[in-house]
Parts: C-alpha cells; structure tokens; sequence
C-alpha cells in the first residue's frame, strides 16, 4: 500500500538525566530537517527505570518515522507494546508524544495551544502550597501567597504529636518529598490528623474570608469512610477541593465519600490512563481530574481524558509538583488555556537551577501562568549545562502506623 507521509523523518532521539536540585529525565527528538522536541520522561524516585525504556526500547523504533503522525506513534508504542499502561511506560509515551507536539508546532509556527483549538481563558490560575509545622505558619505561608497574587492556596500542617508529615517542609516555597537515596520514614495516625485538620481550614477562613480557594492533599491516607467524616467537617470552610482522600485503586470506594460529603473531590496525580478514571469520572464520584502530561501518555492521552471528564460535569487540576519538569509544566499550560473544561493547575516553582536548565517562555503574574507564545511548547533543555548536574538517587518516604504497620504514603 502507498503510504502519504510528510517530508521530514525522525533522525535521532537522545535521553537527558539531570539533577539540578533534583533528577529530570528528558527525551529530546531531533528530525532531519533540524526541527528538535522536548518531552518530559520523570518518574519521582524511579527515574532511571523510565529512562531505560526510552533508551532500550522505544527510541531504536522511533528513528525513521514521520514526527507529523503524532496519534499513530502514540497507537504504535501503546498497542505494540503489548504489556499495557503502567508508569513507567506512560511516562515514556508521554515523553515521546510531548516531544512530537513541540515539533508539530514548531514546523507550522505556532504554539501548541492553537493546534488544540486556541485559547478558551486569558490565564491558568495556579495554586500555591502554604506549608506550616504549626497552624501559624501555615497561616503565615497562605498570606505569603496572596501577596504574591495567587487566588488559589493548598494548606497543609504538621499534625501534633507526630513527628513529620506529609507536605511540611523546612523551606517555605519548596516542598521536595524524595529527599534520601534509601526512603525515610514517618510516622501517621489518622486520629490525630482527622482531630487537628478541620482546626487549620477554620483558622484559615476567620483570617482570609470566605473567597481564596482553599484546598488540601489528603495524600491517599484514609478509608472512604474516614474521608467522608472529613469531608463533612470541612464542608463549613468551603474547600475547592480535598484532593486524594483514599487511595484510588477501589474506584467505587469514592462512592461512599460521595454519599456523605459535598465537598468536592480531587483524585489522579498517579493515575495513567484513562481507565484509571473511568468509573470515577462516568459516574460523577469525582469533581476534579489531576492527571498531567507526562504521567498519563502524553498530550494526546491527557486530551483524552479531560474531554471525557467534560461529558461529566469533572474539570481539569493537572499536578504540577516539582518532580514534573518544567517541560511537563509548559505541554500542561498549552492543554489548560485549550480545554472548555479547566479547574485549576497547580504549581510548585521550581529552583533557580532547575529553571536554568530548561530555558521557557511560560510566566507567572497575578496568579496566573500564561504559556508561551513561541511555536511549540516554547521550553527547551540546556544540554551543556545539564551535563553539569550528574543524577543523584533519591527516593520518596514510606510511611507506617504507630505500631509499625506499612501505611499508604
Ligand atoms: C503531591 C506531590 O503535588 C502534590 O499534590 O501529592 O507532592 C507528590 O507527592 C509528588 O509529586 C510525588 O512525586
Ligand atoms: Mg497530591
């Protein structure tokens, strides 16, 4: 059969691992015509797993394929893998698929925003993270983001009587959990969370009124039914949303939640796909879908997703911690000006080294991010100075009941 096929050809593709302040891995695709794309391959704390799989098998077949046929690469790395989903190989669709969508825009001169459909909101209103040991300084670090601008603030504290938690940081602006090459450990007693956590988000709407968007990460920790006692208690502080209450394996189990609480529900940082969605999204368990770019396949999968979540009343809130590089960050802010149905993006600034590294077009003013207006994603990778940063392992805590038990982190 004659198969139409654009002039340019993939030539080359190369896997970048950098540490500046913590690992990234990038795939950058090179077309013999010159035209190069930048993908997001990071995998927090399983970084060199993904960026094997690029290397060993997905770039040998990468090389001589038209970059224009974007849907058929992603159909030919997902179906011909044969071995489905899964972090790892979502994360290195993802990389692939991104680079393709800056080569795309790149060639017809136009950011990537305008190939899915255009503009559909001025800016992306981003979230900030307020962190405290203590209630006054989560209080301290919520008004720290308002001066800044920001409308929307995620509000975590230490809970008393545990040593750490989840969230809190020495470092007001930079929250970075994969902080040892072995993981540390701490300690979680839903007791004590569940009594102290209502106690923060009435402080916080007695000093700031009733409209900053306040949110919280529950972080996978409790049972549906402790989440829906949550919920309710929160429900007088008027949250945007209680982002991942359970873990979210059990789909059906948000159908508890829902029975008890209304306040609104954030789920899908880890999810890959959207069957990891399906249920939570069709049967309106859920308000908020958190999937990104680079852990759910891509721009094309992301796409996806969000269209299905808009048949169901589900808007976007694409994470955006650290570990997602600013690569990730820019194809996100390209998705989010698109999409009809965009909730909130969340964004954690990335180091002064980090941002060196990966020269971009996107920035931040009053609140919002705005992408760039350069063809493509407008975001590049330093190879010179990334050389500069060799990898560092570092994973991500664990986490164990008083008693010792393993709990979810
Ligand atoms: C978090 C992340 O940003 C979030 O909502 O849950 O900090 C998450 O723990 C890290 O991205 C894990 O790599
Ligand atoms: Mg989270």
């Amino acid at each position: 059969m004659s198969r139409t096929r654009s002039a340019d050809r993939i030539a080359d593709a190369r896997v970048i691992v950098t540490c500046p302040g913590r690992n990234f891995v990038t795939l950058k695709v090179i077309t013999e015509q010159g035209v190069t794309g930048v993908g997001d391959a990071t995998l927090n704390g399983r970084e060199l797993a993904v960026a094997a799989y690029l290397t060993e098998h997905v770039i040998p077949v990468l090389i001589g394929r038209d970059p224009a046929r974007i849907e058929d690469t992603w159909q030919y790395l997902y179906r011909g893998a044969y071995w489905r989903r899964g972090p790892v190989t979502m994360s290195a669709i993802a990389a692939v698929d991104t680079a393709l969508w800056d080569i795309k825009g790149k060639v017809a001169g136009l950011p990537v925003y305008q190939l899915l459909g255009g503009r559909s909101r001025e800016g992306v209103t981003v979230y900030g993270h307020a962190n405290g040991e203590t209630i006054d300084e989560a209080m301290a670090a919520v008004a720290h983001y308002l001066e800044l601008g920001y409308k929307a603030v995620r509000v975590q504290t230490g809970v008393p009587g545990l040593p750490s938690t989840y969230g809190v940081s020495k470092d007001q602006m930079f929250y970075e959990p994969a902080d040892a090459a072995i993981p540390t450990e701490n300690v979680w007693s839903t007791q004590r969370y569940l009594e102290h956590t209502p106690k923060v988000f009435a402080r916080a709407r007695e000093e700031f009124g009733p409209y900053v968007k306040l949110l919280h990460d529950v972080h996978h920790r409790l049972t549906p039914i402790e989440a829906a006692r949550l919920g309710k208690a929160l429900e007088p502080y008027g949250l945007t949303w209680l982002e991942d209450p359970v873990p979210a394996e059990l789909q059906e189990g948000f159908r508890l939640i829902r029975q008890h609480t209304t306040t609104p529900i954030a789920v899908g940082e880890v999810f890959n796909s959207i069957y990891d969605a399906r249920t939570l999204i069709t049967e309106q368990l859920i308000d908020y879908i958190r999937t990104t770019v680079v852990r759910a396949g891509g721009i094309t999968h992301l796409r996806r997703i969000f269209d299905l979540a808009a048949l169901h009343h589900v808007r976007s809130g694409s994470h955006g911690a650290t570990d997602l590089s600013p690569v990730c960050l820019a194809a996100a802010l390209h998705v989010d000006i698109a999409i009809p149905n965009f909730g909130l993006q969340e964004y954690m600034r990335h180091t002064e080294e980090t941002d060196a590294v990966f020269p971009h077009g996107y920035w931040f003013e009053d609140g919002y991010l705005f992408p760039s207006e350069e063809p493509g994603l407008g975001v590049d990778i330093d190879e010179e100075l990334a050389a500069q940063y060799p990898y560092k392992p570092a994973s991500l805590p664990v986490n164990r009941l008083e008693d010792g038990t393993m709990h979810d982190w």
